[in-house]
């Protein structure tokens, strides 16, 4: 999973500049993303998740670690990209719901990047799925996500990087 939790943690400490959404209001008279989603940090974002994930392919033949499942460049591609579409499209509908940015959605916040993630891996590569992610695998992300969520919130917000420490 480290190729989709990166991501976050990179857009949070790099993001910045131009928005997505280029300033832009949806119908409803709200933007569109916000201010929080910007091309800089869905581009390095996602770069953190491919620099990450080809440290794990260059070292996952190594006899210890060969009984870990197998990344491929796409299902490293699929994940970090997954990640920040999930978390792009979670605000997009936090702005539908009148959230301010950096407002709290709990649970979505929370699982956003799962859910993106898995999104683009069962549209684009559903043999991955079904060969890596057995049922306690799938349980173990569903228990460690929020955990990581709430401990890297917590250090970004006591090192200056998050303005909230949600
Ligand atoms: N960030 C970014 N580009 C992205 C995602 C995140 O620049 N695609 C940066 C922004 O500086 C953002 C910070 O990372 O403020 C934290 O990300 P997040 O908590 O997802 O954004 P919020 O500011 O909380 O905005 P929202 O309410 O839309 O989730
Ligand atoms: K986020
Ligand atoms: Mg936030």
């Amino acid at each position: 999973m480290l190729p989709a939790y990166v991501p976050n943690p990179v857009a949070a400490a790099t993001g910045g500049g131009y928005p997505i959404d280029g300033g832009r209001y949806w119908r409803d008279g709200r933007r569109i993303f916000g201010d929080g989603k910007t091309w800089r940090g869905l581009f390095i974002g996602i770069g953190g998740g491919l620099f990450i994930g080809s440290l794990q392919i260059a070292v996952q033949s190594y006899p210890a670690l060969s009984s870990l499942p197998e990344h491929t460049l796409l299902s490293v591609l699929l994940l970090s990209a997954g990640a920040l579409l999930g978390d792009l499209g979670k605000s997009f509908l936090k702005r539908r719901r009148n959230l301010e940015r950096g407002a709290k959605w709990p649970v979505a916040d929370q699982y956003d990047l799962v859910i993106g993630a898995s999104i683009l891996l069962v549209l684009f590569n559903l043999s991955w799925i079904i060969s890596t992610i057995t049922l306690p695998i799938a349980l173990a992300i569903l228990i460690i996500t929020p955990l990581l969520h709430r401990g890297a919130n917590l250090l970004g917000y006591a090192l200056g990087i998050k303005e909230v420490p949600w």
